[in-house]
């Protein structure tokens, strides 16, 4: 057990600890502490018996219900990442002396390797992942240590802090909900890019932003941050770097600053003085610029400890991410592709352009409030009918009219299955579906996964 670790548990033993929500991330965490001797409560607003009875036998106290959050007593509070730390019973337990934590915050302070961390609005699953291939698949050259890929992405990494060493890496992607209210030393860090999202959680875009932010707060000048030219909001937090920036643009050669960029066909590595071909658009198997962003992004984060030529056999062999633009088959001439995680206008937009034709798109969901208008110009450009759906559907039907969409090239259906009925029948031979909601799942799903995997159970059925 490593020092960090040793101190860990000897200040969590006999401590009373409280996980509020019990979800993926704080259940994560309920063995580790429960051996290291905290005396763990677990409280959440919904009421799984199930849950609670296995709870229970481990030894832990439980709160479930609506009143979950009544008379919080616990010294230490392991928040999960989508409630807020400002909620009052939590901020009144703060203000008593309980110190307010997380799963993915204690992961970060005990890990003994290298942390590399991904954020941003958009692309941070496939950029994180694309960091992951890359040293995992130097480490397999090299004989070094094993790469531990988690966080937003869906793996809680906390399970695994007693087996890592000072030879693994840590590959996360953090969320604004995960950045807010924590703080952590991030050796690489990537910001993808920042558009309005989560505005229906975050009190305005500012603390969206300086949520993001905190992904290089704690960042020394031995420390990397990699940020997007092309984004005014990202490029800005340039400034406020401690540790050396790397730029990536897909539009120009910045060749002022070390950056990557794509300059024609070919990206580009400038470390200040030096050129370095990285790889061609053409060894990208992934389709779409957004794709190639992602890409001087990840390569920007791991240049000078994973090669060119793994960079380029990654490049070749990554087919991409669940979810994200994936082919789900080919049906009467029809190809369909899911794209579930496409939870915002701008997900949307890169999927939408990383085809050249026009596509018949499954569209809506959950409301986050967030401004849907920028899909009208979107979708006029690249949808040859929309199928929209969900709670959000209407509001789209009705901003497409507002633009001019031709009426008989749009249809709005509440439910799911009558939505995809909808883009088959309007789909012919040699046409492409896609399911791209630009809205989050919650409306009908449990989420975007399970929203991805019905989507393919009906393309399968067909
Ligand atoms: N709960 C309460 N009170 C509340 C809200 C929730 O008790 O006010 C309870 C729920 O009943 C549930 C539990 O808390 O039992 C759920 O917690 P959660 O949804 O906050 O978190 P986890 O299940 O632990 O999942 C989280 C991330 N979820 C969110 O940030 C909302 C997952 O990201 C992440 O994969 C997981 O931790 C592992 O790290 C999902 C996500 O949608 C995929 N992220 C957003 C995004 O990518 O846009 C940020």
């Amino acid at each position: 057990m490593n020092k960090k670790i040793k101190e860990f548990s000897d200040y969590i033993k006999g401590k009373k600890v409280a996980l509020i929500g019990a979800g993926v991330s704080n259940m994560a965490a309920v063995d580790l502490l429960l051996s290291m001797g905290a005396v763990l409560s677990v409280r959440d607003k919904q009421n799984d018996e199930a849950k609670a009875q296995m709870l229970l036998e481990k030894g832990a106290k439980v709160f479930f219900g609506e009143d979950y959050l009544d008379g919080i007593y616990e010294e230490v509070l392991f928040k999960s990442p989508g409630i807020r730390p400002d909620v009052p019973e939590i901020a009144s337990a703060c203000a008593r002396g309980a110190v307010l934590t997380s799963e993915m915050e204690v992961f970060l302070a005990l890990c003994p390797a290298k942390i590399y961390a991904v954020t941003g609005s958009d692309g941070k699953t496939t950029t994180t992942t694309l960091v992951s291939k890359m040293l995992e698949a130097e480490y397999k050259k090299n004989g070094k240590g094993k790469v531990y890929l988690g966080g937003n992405i869906g793996t809680p990494l906390l399970p695994y802090i007693l087996e890592m060493t000072e030879d693994d890496a840590a590959v996360v992607e953090l969320s604004s909900f995960q950045l807010f209210s924590m703080s952590a030393h991030i050796h690489s860090a990537i910001v993808t890019n920042i558009t309005p999202n989560h505005l229906n959680w975050h009190v305005d875009m500012d603390e969206y932003i300086e949520a993001k932010a905190k992904i290089f707060e704690k960042q020394t000048e031995k420390d990397r941050l990699v940020l997007n030219a092309e984004n005014d909001i990202t490029l800005s937090l340039s400034e406020r770097a401690k540790g050396s920036v790397t730029l990536f643009s897909s539009k120009k050669a910045l060749t002022e600053t070390r950056s990557i960029y794509l300059d024609g066909e070919q990206i580009i590595y400038f470390d200040g003085s030096e050129k370095t071909p990285v790889m061609t658009r053409s060894d990208i198997k992934i389709p779409g610029i957004h794709n190639v962003e992602n890409y001087m992004a990840a390569c920007a984060c791991v240049f000078g400890e994973v090669s060119v030529d793994t960079m380029k056999e990654v490049a070749r062999t990554f087919g991409g991410v669940a979810h994200r633009i994936e082919l789900v088959a080919e049906k009467n001439g029809v190809k369909y592709y899911n794209s579930s995680i496409d939870t915002s206008p701008t997900r949307t937009a890169a999927a939408l352009r990383a085809f050249s034709e026009k596509l018949v798109v499954i569209v809506g969901g959950y409301d986050k409030h967030i401004p849907l208008e920028p899909l009208a110009p979107l979708l006029s450009e690249h949808a040859k009918f929309i199928s929209a759906t969900g709670d959000t559907g209407e509001k789209i039907m009705n901003i497409m009219l507002d633009s001019d969409y031709p009426c008989d090239k749009i249809v709005y259906t509440k439910d799911f299955d009558g939505a995809f009925a909808a883009a088959v029948k309007a789909a012919q031979c040699g046409d492409t579906v896609i399911l791209s909601p630009a809205c989050a799942s919650f409306d009908a799903f449990k989420n975007f996964e399970k929203r991805g995997e019905y989507f393919k159970e009906l393309v399968n059925a067909l």
